[in-house]
């Protein structure tokens, strides 16, 4: 492609940065512009969305759109947060619930540095920055021979400490519209016991054992694709082995109900809306995966609310927390009251995914431990109608719609017509096992010439 001349391109500049000096900032629709965050990245990929701070949750998301670069912006969440850090310990000494109980917002938020946020930019609450906003460069977005692109993503995060430790949720969205939920983990241990506990925990130091404990995450996810709410419907996939084929499977989940991960059948939930479609005529949806689950909690009988991995309902109001919900206006206490039997079909729904990291301490979490990283997985299925990071026209497939061609001749040596059947003389009965009538027909030849040849030598004598 040729480049624009110079002249032309000083003149875009121009006019570019005086439409920017002219309109300050594009008023936010559903927030004050203090809340407001707007961020297009370098492909042209936009992700639009309104903040709030909580006591309890901390920092809850509002209004999240995604604009693919040259494509339609739309809702894709209408609120995503934290919803739970349950933290049981193996000893039983304390079973945290440590978004209810305590909280990741007001004093137990820390105030961010513009150290703690490398080129990044600090959003402020009340002149404490509380979020850092950054984008964030991976590798390969794609490649195909020369045509390479890293990928993009406006990442926010926050910082909470709760006693000993410190939880960094953060937010990754990304140009492809990948949005990635995740919470790091560190700070320093909680709760220790001396080497009798040693089955209980791991001995870290002489006399010292770390307590094992477990860190069950929960995300509350208002999904409202599109803009609507009450048109959104969830299927889950799963892949059955039918002898060597894998068969795919979906299910539209009718009534609310809690679900687990299935690694045999690569279980995973589509939300999707019944009426928006992409420009090859496929409904929106977004793909939701809980890839970390190499362990699960399946608590006592007073923590139903970690039996299943993943919940889907209806939206209420005061259903707020995974567990330990303020149990007012007639809302249940956890995850498994909120599932009621009430139909999913035209309701405004909401995903509450979990995963579980088990925690086991080491020496080397002391003096402080390593940020631990748990996530989770939403992808855009047929939100677009191609990869929008390639500018490259879609060839792919495209040769399906040709003729078949020519079979290939074989590489294989060449099929030699049949060999005669071979037919024991009629002398001689066919043997059942053993030696094969050839061999019989050439014993036969080996006598015959033997006592032709001593008859031969003897006449010679
Ligand atoms: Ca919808
Ligand atoms: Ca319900
Ligand atoms: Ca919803
Ligand atoms: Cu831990």
């Amino acid at each position: 492609m040729k480049t624009k001349t110079p002249l032309n391109f000083l003149a875009l500049l121009f006019v570019v940065t005086h439409l920017l000096y002219l309109t300050p900032s594009k008023a936010a629709e559903f927030c004050s512009d203090d809340y407001y965050i707007n961020v297009t990245l370098a492909n042209g990929a936009r992700w639009d969305l309104c903040w709030e701070q909580r006591n309890r949750e901390g920092i809850i998301l509002h209004k999240v759109h995604y604009t693919p670069a040259a494509g339609q912006r739309r809702m894709v969440l209408s609120s995503a947060s934290l919803a739970q850090i349950h933290v049981p310990y193996d000893d039983n000494g304390a079973r945290y619930h440590d978004i209810s109980d305590y909280g990741l917002g007001g004093s137990y938020m820390v105030g961010l540095r513009q150290t703690d946020c490398p080129a990044g930019k600090l959003l402020k609450l009340d002149n404490k920055p509380v979020i850092c906003e950054q984008i964030s460069q991976s590798d390969h977005g794609f490649r195909y021979q020369n045509e390479q692109v890293n990928i993009e993503s406006l990442s926010l995060f926050s910082v909470s400490r709760v006693g000993a430790y410190h939880y960094i949720p953060l937010w990754r969205f990304y140009a492809d519209g990948s949005i990635e939920p995740a919470v790091g983990a560190t700070g320093a241990l909680q709760r220790f016991n001396d080497a009798s506990a040693e089955d209980r925990g791991w001995l870290i130091a002489d006399n010292k054992v770390g307590l094992g404990h477990v860190h069950n995450f929960f995300w509350k996810l208002d999904f409202d694709l599109a803009g609507s709410s009450r048109n959104d419907l969830i299927e889950e996939l799963n892949l059955q082995q039918q002898g060597e084929q894998l068969v795919l499977q979906v299910k539209e989940l009718a009534t609310e109900t809690g679900r687990s991960v299935n690694p045999a059948t690569a279980r995973r939930w589509l939300i999707r809306d019944r009426e928006q479609k992409n420009t090859e005529g496929q409904a929106l949806a977004y793909e939701i995966r809980l890839p970390q689950s190499e362990q699960q909690d399946r608590g006592p009988d007073s923590e139903t609310f970690t039996h299943e991995d993943i919940y889907f309902t209806t939206f209420r109001d005061c259903e707020l927390y995974a567990s330990h919900n303020p149990e007012l206006a007639g809302c249940a206490d956890s995850l498994s009251g909120f599932v009621n039997q009430e139909t999913l079909q035209g309701a405004d729904l909401v995903v509450w995914p979990s995963t579980t990291f088990y925690h086991m301490p080491r020496a080397e979490d002391a003096p402080f431990m390593d940020a631990h990283w748990s996530y989770i997985s939403l992808t855009p299925r047929d939100w677009q109608a191609r990869n929008p990071l390639s500018p490259s026209a879609d060839l792919s497939g495209t040769d399906l719609a040709q003729p078949e061609p020519e079979p290939e001749p074989p590489i294989t040596p060449p099929v030699l017509p049949p060999r005669p059947p071979i037919t024991p003389p009629s002398p001689v009965p066919a043997q059942q096992g053993g030696t094969g009538s050839l061999d019989y027909g050439l014993l036969l030849l080996l006598v015959l010439a033997s006592w032709g040849m001593r008859r031969r030598r003897n006449r010679l004598d």
